[in-house]
């Protein structure tokens, strides 16, 4: 049964989006209300989406698109400016997702990339909980080899939700485990394999290099049609996580973003930035560290939480 729909993932979004809309996105409505649309209020509405994480590039596109359709439509009621605002965010958040969307056959492989810490091993869990809960059957691969524990961590989520976990020993090869874990998920008919990877290692030119073969192990001479790449960020690192994310976006194909921690930041307006700056979509919200914290990314609840219609929040 699909558990993640409707309005648990709106609630969800809400309570994950709160520190953010407290601390920054009420005062962006507050500013609006009766405002008059001159210097001043933009040069605070500017400064405001900034502080908010939502980034320089991501600010600019935003009010540029405001300024101009404000202009355009010839609007002088902050009410509606404030409404166009709404629209100009659900913009730049809507990236489209076809890549990981698209249509292959099982079991799909899914494999979870990013920084040290950022959330991967917990988001998998999450996933594997969110997959199982629609039905499908999943498996898991601990390819973060790297640490004893990560393969440890892994299991016990593994154990934690009744999920089997294919692992070998600390320090095997990643691509080895990958493998074993497609066979087994092919043998099995699994509907999807999750991967999970290190995200340290001596030079980021090797993370990079160990991560594509692990890629081209998963595609497994399908064309990599059945492989999807996405990138986990940490939301409470912000600006500096952004940056971290900007190399995997260069060195490897990316399907889409989990945003992990959304709950624990007030500068959730980092998903402009990765949206805009990134160019990937974000699929999924990370919101506490429980595996039913998860929510699917939807841009008008995402941009309904930060703004809700009365301005309250
Ligand atoms: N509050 C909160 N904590 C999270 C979330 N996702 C992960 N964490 C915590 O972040 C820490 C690092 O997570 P982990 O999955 O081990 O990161 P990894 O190194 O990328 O695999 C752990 O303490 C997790 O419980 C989230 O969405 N919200
Ligand atoms: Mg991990």
């Amino acid at each position: 049964m699909p558990r993640f729909l409707g309005r648990e993932r709106k609630q969800q979004t809400e309570r994950a989006t709160e520190k953010t809309r407290r601390t920054w996105f009420r005062r962006v409505a507050s500013i609006f209300r009766g405002a008059q649309l001159d210097d001043a209020f933009w040069d605070e509405l500017e400064e405001l989406l900034v502080l908010a994480d939502v980034g320089a590039g991501s600010t600019l596109r935003l009010l540029d698109g405001l300024r101009e359709r404000v202009r355009a439509e010839g609007v002088s009621d902050s009410g509606r400016a404030l409404n166009l605002l709404r629209g100009e965010m659900v913009s730049v958040l809507s990236v489209d997702a076809a890549s990981w969307n698209r249509a292959a056959p099982p079991p799909l492989a899914v494999l979870v990339v990013g920084v040290n810490g950022a959330g991967k091993t917990t988001s998998i869990a999450k996933m594997a909980s969110m997959y199982s809960g629609e039905g499908k059957q999943v498996l898991l691969g601990a390819a973060d080899t790297f640490r004893a524990a990560a393969i440890e961590q892994l299991q016990a989520w593994g154990e934690r939700l009744g999920i089997d976990v294919i692992a070998h020993r600390a320090g095997a090869d990643p691509g080895a485990v990958a493998y074993d874990t497609l066979q087994a998920a092919r043998r099995r008919r699994a509907d999807v394999a999750i991967i999970d990877t290190a995200g340290r290692l001596h030079t980021k030119h090797n993370l990079m290099e160990e991560i594509k073969k692990v890629r081209r192990v998963l595609s497994g001479g399908r064309g990599g049609e059945g492989v999807r790449v996405l990138l986990t960020i940490d939301a409470t690192t912000g600006q500096n996580g952004l940056f971290q994310a900007r190399a995997f976006r260069e060195a490897l194909d990316c399907d889409g973003v989990l945003l992990a921690k959304l709950d624990g930041t007030a500068k959730g307006g980092v998903a402009f930035s990765i949206c805009g700056e990134l160019k990937l979509p974000v699929l999924y919200i990370g919101t506490g560290e429980q595996p039913e914290d998860i929510a699917a990314f939807d841009a008008e609840e995402f941009v309904g939480a930060l703004l809700p219609p009365s301005g309250a929040g």
